[in-house]
């Protein structure tokens, strides 16, 4: 999945051809009302490689992140059609799409561009979905969401 995660990074940068200066984060921080929403480019798409929709599995559980279309940037990176991955656990995504995603045990941000995480859960039923978030960790604009699949955790 790694050569997937560059090729899919190489090509957003290639395809974009921003200058490095504008990698930079914001000097400040800016108030959550007056954040602008990143434009996600057309057929994006994020899904979750593993576990697949459906299966029975042990704690903790490792989960594998999908990206198509964009590329892994960590948070506070602004670099076009990138993002970093949230999971979502026995949540929907908030109401509020213009809204920074606040970091809760259901909404685990992966700021350092992760792609995979190693996930401790209950034993039971179970819901996981993915939710792309930009630079400031707000949804981008249509949201980079995937699939919410099912999964159950055995002892
Ligand atoms: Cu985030």
């Amino acid at each position: 999945m790694r050569t997937l995660v560059i090729a899919a990074l190489a090509l957003a940068a290639s395809l974009t051809a921003v200058p490095l200066a504008s990698a930079q984060a914001p000097a400040a921080p800016v108030p959550a009302a007056a954040l602008p929403r990143t434009a996600s480019p057309p057929g994006a798409e994020a899904y979750i490689i593993s576990p697949k929709d459906g299966a029975t599995v042990k704690s903790p559980v490792v989960v594998q992140f999908g990206l198509k279309g964009m590329g892994v940037a960590p948070a506070g990176v602004k670099f076009d059609n990138t993002g970093h991955h949230h999971l979502l656990i026995d949540t929907d995504a908030p109401a509020d799409p213009g809204a920074p995603l606040p970091a809760t045990d259901k909404i685990v941000h992966f700021g350092k561009g992760q792609t995979e995480a190693s996930v401790p859960l209950s034993p039971g039923k179970h819901t996981l979905q993915l939710l792309l978030g930009d630079q400031n960790h707000v949804p981008h604009n249509p949201p980079v969401i995937s699939r919410k699949i099912t999964i159950t955790v055995t002892q």
